[in-house]
């Protein structure tokens, strides 16, 4: 007999809640296509159950000592940690990624982040500006109150958390809604919250579809601050719900980022790095480098020694060790990355890596939704393939002539996420890094994180910035105070 599907519940106001409807939706686990459990089908008025426990937990916890709150989430940054496996391996069913990369980079980046700003929440520095003879000014940031923090799919502890974090830990309560697709590391984290004594209400978390939960969110009166990552379509309706309340709202959208590869760069690593950044997490990543420009000298041998390395990719059953590549997220997502595939055919490209989805890694995965990483080639810079966002195993390659040229390749784009540069010449990396116009630029790297930077995208990849200090004034309010002398 079959067991009866786990039920996910809301956490709000301390406790694990059905949703008030009693209705569920399938939470399926890509790699096999199947129903694995239920997550709830909130509405508004989950929500604004939820509004109602943040409201009532908020006086007290923007009034906490911060070395009690920064105590408590350094208390949840251990119990990820003590919990390690078990929130990787709920991620990998989740997603569909490489249970080796939830292991390893996912959860512990989940740690890291409320790690983080449990101590950066005891070093902050205050402003005082002092007139002559006549007064002094200090600036007093105070939580906003009730924040909205919406996450996406690829990442969803990691991305929840790098919101989660920062509102609780200066003092906000907070009604976050992970990604319908991947609820479980979410769920998880409940347990933990209440283990390492968080307060009832200061962190709610409402599950359901962006329709219904994430909408009420971004509409509701009362919560004046919404923090949102996912795609560029969903972030402008959070920008037009937001608008008419004057929310403050920070938006983290989608990416098309460009990879540029010089003749005198270290090749091997341009290589390896090219790897993983077009294929980590199945190139479901917003900063995944989807479009390859190499230069013409290095162009047939980067092809070359890329498709060799990418065909040794092992698409596999995420749960196994030896699994390079998982299954992408969902069924919708699958069809997509196929759409963009057959149009790059009708654009003229050349497929010459994957391109089609492989046998089923083993009898258990029958049913997933796998892609082979998939390297094109022949393509124009101002093609739909080369414009459009696609989130799947998938990367062009287009050799250039010269720095200004493949500068304006690289910025002829809706989106301005992110970007990878890779020369030996100290100079030339200064030049280009400054004329991409990306929120950032990696150079001889990809993917490293040092969370005090500010991040987030120029053009339609976003507005506004998280992290470090950014994130800290991003949830707390200034205020100015001047006394006469
Ligand atoms: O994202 P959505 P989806 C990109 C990627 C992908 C595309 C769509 O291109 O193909 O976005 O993915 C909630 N009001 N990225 O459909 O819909 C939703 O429930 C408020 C890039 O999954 O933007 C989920 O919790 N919220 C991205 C969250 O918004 C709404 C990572 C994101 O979902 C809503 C993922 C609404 N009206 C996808 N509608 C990145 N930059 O990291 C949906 N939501």
């Amino acid at each position: 007999m079959r067991a009866e599907p786990e039920k996910i519940r809301n956490y709000i106001g301390g406790e694990l809640v059905e949703p008030i409807s009693g209705n569920y939706l399938d939470n399926i686990e890509p790699a096999t296509g199947r129903r694995y459990s239920l997550v709830p089908d909130s509405d508004t008025r989950d929500v604004e159950a939820a509004v109602a426990a943040a409201e009532k937990a908020f006086p007290c916890w923007a009034h906490t000592p911060v070395a009690e709150r920064s105590r408590i989430l350094l208390r949840l940054a251990e119990l990820i940690d003590r919990d390690l496996e078990k929130f990787a391996r709920a991620e990998s069913i989740d997603t569909g990624k490489p249970l080796t990369l939830a292991r390893s980079l996912d959860i512990p980046r989940a740690s890291s982040n409320f790690r983080f700003f449990a101590t950066a929440i005891l070093h902050t520095e205050d402003q005082a500006h002092v007139m002559d003879g006549v007064a002094f000014n200090y600036t007093l940031r105070q939580p906003r109150g009730l924040v909205g923090l919406i996450s996406p799919w690829n990442l969803p502890l990691y991305l929840l958390s790098w919101k989660i974090a920062p509102a609780i830990a200066v003092g906000n309560t907070a009604i976050a809604k992970p990604s319908e697709l991947t609820p479980m590391t979410a769920f998880l984290l409940c347990e933990i919250c209440r283990e390492a004594g968080l307060p009832d209400g200061v962190l709610n978390i409402v599950h359901g579809t962006g329709p219904k939960v994430g909408a009420s969110i971004t509409a509701h009166r009362k919560i004046g601050t919404v923090s949102f990552t996912g795609g560029t379509v969903t972030g402008r309706k959070v920008a037009e719900a937001g608008a008419p309340l004057f929310k403050q709202v920070s938006l983290e959208l989608g990416g098309k980022n460009p990879n540029i590869i010089f003749g005198d760069a270290d090749l091997e690593a341009a290589i390896a790095g090219s790897l993983r950044s077009s294929f980590a997490n199945q190139g479901q990543v917003c900063l995944c480098g989807s479009r390859i420009f190499v230069e013409r000298p290095a162009y047939k041998t980067f092809v070359e020694r890329f498709v060799e390395r990418t065909m040794q990719l092992r698409v596999g059953d995420p749960l196994e060790e030896g699994t390079d590549q998982g299954a992408i997220v969902s069924r919708m997502q699958l069809d997509k990355v196929k759409f963009y595939v057959d149009l790059a055919r009708e654009e003229g490209g050349e497929i010459v890596a994957g391109g089609a989805s492989p046998a089923a890694p083993n009898e258990r995965c029958e049913g997933g939704y796998f892609f082979s990483p998939t390297v094109i080639t022949g393509l124009p810079a101002s093609c739909r393939v080369n414009r459009e966002e696609i989130f799947g195993p998938v990367v062009t390659v287009t050799p250039f002539d010269d720095e200004e040229q493949v500068l304006a390749d690289a910025n002829d784009t809706d989106y301005g996420l992110a970007s990878s540069v890779w020369t030996q010449d100290l100079k030339r990396a200064h030049r280009v890094a400054e004329g991409i116009h990306t929120g950032t630029v990696w150079v001889n790297c990809w993917l490293v994180r040092d969370l005090r930077v500010p991040f987030g995208g120029m053009k339609q990849s976003g507005v506004g910035r998280e992290g470090g200090n950014e994130a800290l004034h991003f949830f707390t309010e200034p205020k100015n105070i001047c006394i006469a002398r």
